[in-house]
């Protein structure tokens, strides 16, 4: 009568190794699943420049098809719509904000709507603070690049919040006014 062969301790060392390749494939399967795209995340901090109060946060991640989402949470703004620009010089130490430079203008256009096919590539949608100052925004940018260190590359620039709202029209500024709060975009 064969018995059943005894499982060495070799042998259940390997079966184990191998649920555990099992899983960590599975694992792997998942985040992909997970709607992560490749690609290299930025984030600037925003401090408020003299005088003022607004700060927060502007994530940018890549978004696939060589987009961009940036999504913005800000607080300590005057209510109402605020210029928001990626700005040339990652550079916020002036204290009005004015070392960050123009806009990050890359490809030579003029400043305008981000909706509409000519604009800086660092103008973005307006940010629209409520009764209390607060503001968020997400949207999706064309015409940027996270990394790589190209010509379209924000990392290093920085992102500046204005007083007011942009015009859209008034070259090459929007007309938007002072720099209320001031961050430089770094690699996350
Ligand atoms: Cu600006
Ligand atoms: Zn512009």
């Amino acid at each position: 009568m064969a018995s059943m062969p005894a499982v060495t301790h070799a042998e259940s060392s390997k079966i184990s190794m191998r649920r555990w390749l099992l899983i960590v494939s599975l694992v792997g399967l998942a985040a992909c699943a997970g709607m992560v795209i490749p690609g290299m995340s930025a984030v600037a901090t925003l401090e408020p420049t003299k005088g003022n109060n607004a700060s927060g946060s502007v994530t940018f991640n890549p978004a696939g098809g060589g987009k961009v989402n940036v999504s913005v949470k800000l607080t300590g703004l005057t209510p109402g719509g605020h210029g928001f620009h990626i700005h040339e010089k990652g550079d916020c130490s002036s204290g009005d904000g004015m070392s960050a430079g123009e806009h990050f203008n890359p490809t030579g256009k003029r400043h305008g709507n981000p909706l509409l096919p000519d604009h800086h590539a660092g103008d973005m949608p307006m940010v629209v603070a409520d009764g209390s100052g607060n503001a968020s925004l997400t949207a999706t940018l064309e015409g940027i690049t996270i990394g790589g260190g190209g010509a379209t590359d924000i990392v290093g620039k920085s992102v500046i919040v204005h007083k007011d709202p942009d015009d859209y029209t008034t070259q090459p500024t929007g007309n938007s006014g002072a720099r209320v709060a001031c961050g430089v975009i770094r690699k996350s």
